[in-house]
């Protein structure tokens, strides 16, 4: 049987930048993240007996990208056999809105719930996820919704809490720029780990910061929850910036974006923002922020995209 994946993207509220051991992705950094509601990466995949086809969008892809997803996959599940996948996304990829965690998610759900055939068993998560982080780290937290974990050095993640966890909390994604990114976050995540002198610094702040993150999400508490937020974006991208060359994602509008952020938080406003590799701006709030939020950022007349978006449930296959 072969049935949809629908898979939301991991937003990171502390983030995974830089690779321990980059032969099998596992990542240098801890991570907490959470699922864009409404974002959705929808897949299906189907058993062959060729080679390796992945359809996005109706495209057919580079099969290198996805060569360690599915050489792992068959070596974990003892199976010979090809798949042909056929993906879509209803939000831009490789703009900085974590395509790539929902893509192989999504991916790894489907590949294995083909091979189960029928009647069905739901996939383990947990091979799920080991297999999704072959095809990108941050996938592997995109197997599960609410609010997710990966630690330095392992290569699964798990959920710390589900989606019903915090009611009120709400994730505003503004799209500055649909393009595609110049730069991959491979690359420039690796680029970072060789060149930059504050590399080190990064790894050994970013665990301070999850704990930090942490104990703000076990007490619901936005404001501490936001500062530990901002500071993993901001050092994430000053580590990025002693790269060499530096890399830079960020656009006039991004920055417009986070100046308002910054003066909303003046007012007593709680508009806690991030970004990942791309221009596109996302803020952490609760609920009764929303509306004020909005407000501040449809006075300052730019031609962005906003979506208030909650924590996504876990990921399901379509009905049938
Ligand atoms: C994250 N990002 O934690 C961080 C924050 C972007 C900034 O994970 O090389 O596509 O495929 O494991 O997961 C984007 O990188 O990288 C990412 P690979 P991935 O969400």
């Amino acid at each position: 049987m072969n049935r949809w994946w629908s898979v939301s993207p991991s937003l990171a509220i502390v983030k995974y930048w830089g690779k321990l051991d980059p032969e099998r992705n596992l990542p240098a950094t801890p991570s907490l993240a959470v699922g864009l509601d409404g974002f959705k990466t929808r897949t299906r995949a189907f058993l062959t007996d060729g080679e390796d086809l992945v359809c996005l969008n109706g495209e057919l892809q580079n099969p290198g990208r996805f060569e360690p997803f599915f050489s792992y996959f068959r070596k974990v599940r003892g199976t010979t056999r090809g798949f042909r996948v056929e993906t879509e996304n209803n939000f831009p990829e490789s703009a900085g809105l974590a395509s790539s965690s929902s893509g192989f998610a999504a991916m790894s759900l489907a590949c294995l719930d083909c091979l189960e055939g029928f009647p069905q068993r739901d996939p383990d998560r947990s091979l799920a996820s080991r297999i999704a982080l072959r095809g990108s780290a941050s996938a592997a937290r995109a197997v599960f919704g609410g609010f997710t974990v990966l630690y330095a050095g392992k290569n699964e993640a798990f959920q710390l809490y589900p989606s019903t966890w915090w009611p009120e909390f709400r994730i505003i994604v503004v799209t500055v720029d649909p393009g595609k990114k110049p730069l991959s976050s491979r690359k420039a995540m690796e680029l970072t780990r060789k060149t930059s002198p504050f590399y080190t610094s990064w790894l050994k702040d970013a665990t301070l910061l999850f704990h930090e993150a942490s104990t703000a999400l076990a007490n619901r508490n936005m404001e501490s929850l936001g500062r530990a937020a901002v500071a993993s974006y901001s050092r994430m991208f000053a580590t990025m910036f002693g790269a060499n060359p530096p890399i830079h994602y960020w656009q006039p509008e991004s920055i417009a974006l986070i100046r308002s952020c910054q003066e909303l938080r003046k007012r007593g406003v709680g508009a806690w923002e991030t970004m990942d590799a791309g221009p596109q701006v996302k803020v952490f709030c609760i609920e009764k922020d929303s509306a004020v939020i909005l407000d501040e950022f449809s006075s300052l007349n730019l031609e962005i995209e906003i979506t208030v978006t909650k924590p996504s449930a876990d990921p399901i296959p379509e009905r049938e």
